[in-house]
Formats: C-alpha cells, sequence, structure tokens
C-alpha cells in the first residue's frame, strides 16, 4: 500500500469561488485523490480557506463583519459548498488556526537562525486618522496616467498600470477617506531566498517527470531576476500571524504580521495538525516529517499556474531554508485558465457560474464530468453552455445513464430483479473482456500520470465499450429465440452497471452511489483482472432498477441559465 499525502491550493476567503478555480485545484485533486483511495492505498487529502491579507480585511469590511467573524463564517460557506461538490477532504481547515499560528512563527525563528532573514527599513504611506500604516490596496487616488479617481495604490483598473502608492494624485485612506496621510518609515522581514538559487535550481531540475507547465514557470521565475528577488514577508496590518520568533517577541515588529503568501502554503502543514486535533487521525508527523516516517510517503500538490511560482520557489526556501525535515513535494500538478462564454471568469462582475449557484441548478455530477473532462491542461479551455448541455445529455444521459437504465429495466420485466441464472459467456463476451482489460490499464495510466482528460475519455471509451455490446447483443432479442443466452447477457450487462460505478465514482461520486445502492452491492473494491470483476454480482443477486441517473438539459435551461449568468451577480 503506498501513501498519498494530496493537497489543493487553499482558496482565499473572500467569496464563493467559481467553477474555473474550482477545476483548477479543488476538483482534480479530489479527482486524485478518490483515486488512489480506490485504488487502497492510504491517502491524506487536505485543502483549507486562506484566510489573511487585505483581500480579506476588505471583504469583512464591506461586509459590515469584524474579520475574525467574516472569516468563521465564509469558512462554513465554503465548506458547506465543498461538501456539495463532493470534494472528498479528510481536513478542510483555516490558515487563521492556532496550529498555523505556531507553525508560521517556527518556520520565521529557524529562518532567522539561520541567517536567512534581513530587516529592511522602508517608507510607507501612514494615515493619522486611521493609526495605521495602509497596504497598497488600501489607498484610492486619481491614476496619473488616465485620471480615473478610483485608482488604488497597486494599480489602475481603469487603465491597468502598475502603480505604487506615491505615484497617486490625492491619495485617500479606503478604510476611513482621510486625506491625512504621510511617508513614513517601517521596518519589514526579508526570506533571503536569492542565497538560495542553486539550491531551488538543483531540487527543480531534479523533477525531470514534471509537467512541462509547472516547469517552464519555475524556470521562468527562477531566472528571470524577479522571481528570486529577497521577499517581504511581513506587512502593517492588524489581521493576520503576528510577527514573532519562534514563541519570542521579534523587536522592532510589533504591530506586524506576516504576509498572506509566507503563512498561506504552511497551513498545508498545519492542516495535519488541525485534522488530528479535531480527532479525525493520528500522528500528523507521519504525513510531514521525514524522520518521523514520512520517507515514504508521494507528495502532489495540484493548482492554478498563477500559483505555482509560490508553490516551486518560495514555500521551498522556506522549507529547506530551515534546516529541518519536513517533506518537499514531489509532484506539482498545474492548471491554465477556464474562460467563461467568450471571456473571462470575473468574481467582481460576477460573470460566470459559481461554485453555489451551480449547486442550485443541478447537480454536483454533472458540473464535475464537464468541468473534469475538459480540464485547462495543455491550453486554457472555455465554458460553453453548448457545449455543457451536449456533452452532459451525451455522454452521462445518453451513454452512461441509458445503458445502466436500459440494462436493469429490461432484466426487470422479463426475469424479475434478480442477477438471472442459464446459458453461458461466448467470443463476444470474452472479446469484450478483453477490450475492457486493455481499456481498464490505459485509464490507469493516465489516473496514474494525472492525465485528466485522457482519464474522462478512456472511462468514457469504457462506457462506450458496454452500449456497443449492448446494441449488438440485443438481449431483447436474442430472448425471443434463446432466452438462456439472453440471460447470459443480462448477466454481463448488470455486472458492467457495477464495474462503471467503481471505475467512474473518482468523477461522479454522487450516481456511483446511487447505482452501487441500487445494485445493492457494497464491493467497491478496484477490479484487479476483468473477468473476475464481472463476475462480482452472482446469479441469483438482487438489484433494483435506480431512479433516472442524469436527466438531460433542455435547451430552454440552456438559454435561460445562459442569461441568467451573464453577469452581475447581486
Ligand atoms: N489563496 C490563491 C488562490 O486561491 C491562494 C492560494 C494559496 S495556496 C497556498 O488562487
Ligand atoms: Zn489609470
Amino acid at each position: 500500500m503506498a501513501r498519498h499525502l494530496i493537497t489543493s491550493a487553499i482558496p482565499y476567503i473572500n467569496g464563493i469561488k467559481h467553477l474555473g478555480n474550482l477545476v483548477g485545484s479543488q476538483l482534480p485533486a479530489d479527482l486524485f485523490a478518490r483515486y488512489q483511495r480506490g485504488r487502497g492505498h492510504e491517502v491524506l487529502f487536505l485543502c483549507a480557506t486562506d484566510e489573511h491579507g487585505t483581500p480579506a480585511e476588505l471583504a469583512a469590511a464591506k461586509a459590515g463583519q469584524p474579520v475574525a467573524e467574516y472569516c468563521a463564517q465564509m469558512h462554513a460557506v465554503q465548506a458547506d459548498i465543498a461538501q456539495g461538490f463532493g470534494l472528498s477532504f479528510d481536513h478542510f481547515g483555516r490558515s487563521s488556526s492556532p496550529a498555523n499560528h505556531t507553525l508560521t512563527q517556527h518556520f520565521a525563528g529557524k529562518l532567522a537562525e539561520n541567517d536567512l532573514i534581513r530587516e529592511v527599513s522602508e517608507t510607507q504611506m501612514y494615515s493619522h486618522a486611521d493609526g495605521r500604516f495602509l497596504p497598497d490596496r488600501y489607498i484610492e487616488g486619481t491614476c496619473p496616467n488616465c485620471g480615473f479617481d478610483s485608482a488604488r495604490g497597486d494599480q489602475c483598473d481603469n487603465c491597468t498600470k502598475q502603480l505604487d502608492p506615491v505615484d497617486l494624485i490625492n491619495p485617500r485612506s479606503v478604510i476611513s477617506g482621510s486625506t491625512d496621510l504621510e511617508m513614513r518609515e517601517t521596518k519589514h522581514l526579508y526570506l533571503r531566498q536569492s542565497t538560495m538559487k542553486d539550491q531551488l535550481e538543483a531540487w527543480i531540475d531534479s523533477k525531470t517527470d514534471w509537467p512541462v507547465l509547472t516547469t517552464s514557470i519555475a524556470k521562468k521565475w527562477l531566472n528571470d531576476g524577479d522571481g528570486l528577488q529577497d521577499r517581504g514577508i511581513t506587512r502593517d496590518l492588524d489581521w493576520g500571524i503576528p510577527v514573532k520568533r519562534g514563541q519570542q517577541d521579534w523587536p522592532g515588529m510589533e504591530g506586524k504580521v506576516f504576509y498572506v503568501w509566507f503563512d498561506a502554503p504552511i497551513e498545508y502543514i498545519a492542516c495535519a495538525q488541525e485534522w488530528v486535533d479535531a480527532g479525525k487521525g493520528q500522528d500528523w508527523q507521519r504525513w510531514w516529517r521525514t524522520d518521523m516516517g514520512a520517507a515514504d510517503v508521494t507528495y502532489t500538490q495540484f493548482m492554478g499556474k498563477d500559483n505555482v511560482p509560490f508553490h516551486t520557489l518560495s514555500f521551498p526556501a522556506t522549507i529547506l531554508g530551515s534546516g529541518e525535515p519536513w517533506k518537499l513535494v514531489d509532484y506539482i500538478k498545474s492548471f491554465n485558465y477556464l474562460n467563461y462564454d467568450g471571456g473571462q471568469f470575473s468574481t467582481s462582475r460576477g460573470r460566470g457560474v459559481f461554485m453555489d449557484q451551480a449547486l442550485d441548478i443541478l447537480p454536483a455530477d454533472y458540473w464535475r464530468w464537464w468541468l473534469l473532462s475538459h480540464a485547462p491542461e495543455s491550453s486554457d479551455a472555455e465554458f460553453t453552455w453548448d457545449n455543457f448541455q451536449a456533452s452532459v445529455n451525451k455522454d452521462l444521459a445518453d451513454v452512461l445513464g441509458n445503458f445502466v437504465s436500459r440494462i436493469t429495466k429490461f432484466c426487470r420485466a422479463k426475469f424479475g430483479e434478480t442477477v438471472p441464472e442459464g446459458g453461458a459467456w461466448g467470443p463476444q463476451e470474452a472479446a469484450l473482456i478483453a477490450e475492457l482489460g486493455q481499456r481498464l490499464r490505459a485509464y490507469e495510466g493516465h489516473m496514474e500520470a494525472m492525465e485528466v482528460r485522457k482519464s474522462a475519455q478512456e472511462l468514457r471509451a469504457i462506457w462506450v465499450a458496454g452500449n456497443e455490446y449492448l446494441q449488438s447483443a440485443a438481449p431483447w432479442s436474442t430472448f425471443k429465440e434463446n432466452p438462456e443466452q439472453a440471460a447470459a447477457q443480462v448477466r454481463m450487462g448488470l455486472n458492467l452497471v457495477r464495474l462503471y460505478a467503481v471505475l467512474s465514482a473518482p468523477f461522479i461520486p454522487f450516481a456511483a452511489q446511487t447505482i452501487l445502492t441500487a445494485m445493492k452491492c457494497d464491493a467497491h473494491s478496484w477490479p484487479d483482472d476483468m473477468q473476475t470483476a464481472l463476475g462480482a454480482l452472482p446469479v441469483g443477486h438482487a438489484f433494483e432498477v435506480p431512479d433516472v441517473l442524469f436527466a438531460k438539459i433542455t435547451d430552454e435551461q440552456r438559454e435561460d441559465w445562459q442569461a441568467r449568468f451573464a453577469g452581475q451577480r447581486s
């Protein structure tokens, strides 16, 4: 039995994620976790909310709530939606947890001990009215480039020019509106990652099996100069993890917190502690410390391409720089972007389908199937309602759903709701078994390699093979001449139904469970030998015809949804 540690990039706390976010990290991570569990391996699958930084503070302010309260509430909302999508996290943690506070401070202490931290004096905008330093996004003013009057300190949303707060004309505080601002000196901690270039490069070079998307981004940042510059890891914010050196105060750092991107990946580790604290498991070090049992763990991370630099450079710099035997990632699966109906998903404009809305209109499996079978792997992908309707109706309703319903109903009509006796399998069944055996190995190969689209294609081909068999064996015709042989064909069909549930569960877990329940079968085990797997439901085994598994999407629904999600979520 192998051991798989799997993490998905942890979604920001501020708001509900759209389908593009989902398919870029959490959903493929879930696919892989479900598959590895299905194969009988030991899996620890972790995710969390990313709760610090200015976006969290601003969103809480906008909602008129204290930020801690806002985060607690949004965490519950996100956890609920994740469950609705069948995301099978062993634990869904919070980067604001006590475990992450302690661990983040611990890492900072170790980095300081190893002379990898330096203090830098900077000048930053200070607001007298607010009594605090203002991070870039807390300052607004007139854009010097286009004259837009609500340009942010880091960027103008109107002309997209990157800005520095000092560039703004008539700068004001976003918190109070006050213009009583001054540039003041403030000290920050920088991680000296530039000194670790050789070590990081050697590590990345050793990962010859990584996907091109991951390696090319890592290399670009490594060699572009900018990527490995020493990085500020502290901020003048109220909300976050207080800057400490282990458990010691850090003179000069009073009132400051760690930068969100410093503590967020550390939450991958802290989340395992939360998992233990929540009573769901024991011994988190066994997953994370190579000196405490994690040497044989395979660690895989899933994320969108914009997160790759942080996971290939900054986080490894934290881990390596600590000098302690923490587990480093073995494989990083990254994704391009999913676009929405001729443009981009937009959280700020409410353009596209968001996770809560998706579940309001259709069951999770419809989305899971479409998203995974169209995952943006080799390039960006696009969601269109036509394509969604076509692939749900064809793959799920016509191919899989129809197969299940046809064979179970036919059996009920002619033989009753038990696996019928009589006849024997011949050359046609032997050919099907051989084909399925081959396809199964191909499916496994793609799943192991995390080739999401290819896996979906192969699974679909496995469903199609059953349909073609049924079409040509035609037990409804055979039955008239030779009911015994028809019984043998039906036995094959019913066993295919069970097999499909097992093989499809990583993609469409809810439908898979419905099928297994209807087949009164709790044999989830992954097929080894195809012949044996297709004998799992013996003669006399009782089942029930399941309800319709997948209702087709009508043209009317499609048009209605297309209009509804075009923009302006309230
Ligand atoms: N929250 C960004 C994102 O959701 C960020 C990922 C953190 S992973 C440690 O895309
Ligand atoms: Zn501008």
